[in-house]
C-alpha cells in the first residue's frame, strides 16, 4: 500500500496524509507513542489523539495540545506534526524533552476540525468553521472556538448560522467540541496544561477572552507567557505579544482555553502563530520550519514550568 501523497513536515499535508502519518508514527514508536480515537467528526472521520510519553505503571501528569480548531489555519496542524517529530527525535538526547516525556505525558490532537480542514483543501481555502448541518438554515458550520461552555454566546460570537463566529445551537453542539471536552473532563485530574494552536497574529493568549476580568492566576500566567515569548523570539527575532484574550485581541466567548481554565486546568494558553497579516492564513510552506522551530521553544518553556509546578 503506497500513500497517495507523501507526508512532509515542511508541507501542508492533507487529512488522509496526516492520518497515514499518525498510524505510522504510532506503530514505529510503540515505547513512546500510543493512539486512541476520541470520537468521530460530524462527517465521520476519526479524531485520533496521540499520547507521547514513557510508559509508567501509574497515571502521569499530562499536557493536552490541540491543533486545527479552525480549518484555514494550516500552520497549526503543521506545528502539531512538528512537535511529535521533535519529541521523538530528541527524546534521549535533549535533556529537557527526555525528562518531560519521562515524567509527563503529552496528548497531541493533530487536527481538531478535520471536516473543515478537508473542506479548506478541496473546496474553500478560507473556510474556518466545522461542517455540521443545522435544520432550518442553508448555512453550514459552527465556530468550534465559540462552542465551548465558557460564557457561551454572550460576547464576540453570533447566533446567526451564516456567521463566521456562529456559536452553535447549544454549548458543545459540535461533536468535535464534545469529544474533546469529554476527554479533558474524564482526564481532568491528570491534565495540568491545555495548549491550543491557532494563527495568525503572533500572540500568546490566556484567559479570559469571554470577560475583561483577570484570571485568578493572572500574574503567573502572564510571567510564563512572557518567558515563553522571549524564548520564541530568541531564535529568529519574531515578536510576540502576551496577555489575556479579551484585552489583547477581542472579547470572544466560548473559547477552548477559557473553558479548560474554568474546569481547573491552570496553564491554559492559545497561541496565534505567524505572521501578522502579510500572508495571514496563506503562510508559505517555506515558513513552516522556522515557525515550528521557534514555537517549539515557547511550548518547551511552558512545559518546563508546568513540570516543576
Ligand atoms: N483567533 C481566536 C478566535 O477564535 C481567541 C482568538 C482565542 C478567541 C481564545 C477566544 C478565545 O477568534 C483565531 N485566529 O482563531
Ligand atoms: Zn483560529
Amino acid at each position: 500500500i503506497s500513500p497517495k501523497e507523501l507526508h512532509s513536515y515542511t508541507k501542508y499535508n492533507t487529512w488522509d496524509t496526516v492520518l497515514s502519518w499518525i498510524n505510522s508514527i504510532a506503530s514505529s514508536n510503540p515505547s513512546l507513542v500510543s493512539k486512541q480515537v476520541i470520537g468521530n467528526t460530524f462527517e465521520g472521520r476519526p479524531m485520533t489523539l496521540l499520547k507521547l510519553g514513557k510508559s509508567s505503571g501509574t497515571t502521569k501528569p499530562s499536557i493536552f495540545l490541540d491543533c486545527g480548531i479552525h480549518a484555514r489555519e494550516w500552520i497549526s496542524p503543521a506545528f502539531c506534526q512538528w512537535f511529535v517529530k521533535e519529541a521523538l527525535e530528541t527524546y534521549g538526547s535533549d535533556s529537557q524533552m527526555t525528562s518531560l516525556l519521562d515524567q509527563m505525558d503529552v496528548y497531541v490532537l493533530p487536527v481538531f476540525n478535520i471536516d473543515g480542514y478537508e473542506y479548506s483543501h478541496t473546496t474553500n481555502r478560507m473556510w474556518r468553521k466545522t461542517r455540521s448541518k443545522l435544520s432550518g438554515s442553508s448555512c453550514l458550520g459552527t465556530d468550534p472556538n465559540r462552542n465551548f461552555d465558557a460564557g457561551w454566546c454572550t460576547v464576540g460570537a453570533s447566533s446567526n448560522p451564516c456567521s463566521e463566529t456562529f456559536c452553535g445551537s447549544t454549548p458543545e453542539s459540535e461533536i468535535e467540541v464534545k469529544n474533546v471536552a469529554d476527554f479533558i473532563r474524564k482526564n481532568k485530574s491528570s491534565i495540568k496544561a491545555y495548549l491550543t494552536i491557532h494563527s495568525y497574529s503572533q500572540l500568546l493568549l490566556f484567559p479570559y477572552s469571554y470577560s475583561y476580568n483577570l484570571a485568578a492566576d493572572h500574574s503567573e500566567l502572564m510571567s510564563v507567557a512572557q518567558g515563553a515569548s522571549a524564548a520564541l523570539t530568541s531564535l529568529y527575532g519574531t515578536r510576540y505579544t502576551s496577555g489575556p484574550g479579551a484585552s489583547t485581541i477581542y472579547l470572544a466567548a466560548g473559547g477552548s482555553d477559557d473553558w479548560a481554565y474554568d474546569l481547573g486546568v491552570k496553564y491554559s494558553y492559545t497561541f496565534e502563530l505567524r505572521d501578522t497579516g502579510y500572508h495571514g492564513f496563506l503562510l508559505p510552506e517555506s515558513q513552516i520550519k522556522p515557525t515550528c522551530e521557534e514555537t517549539m521553544l515557547a511550548v518547551k518553556y511552558i512545559a518546563a514550568h508546568v513540570q516543576k509546578n
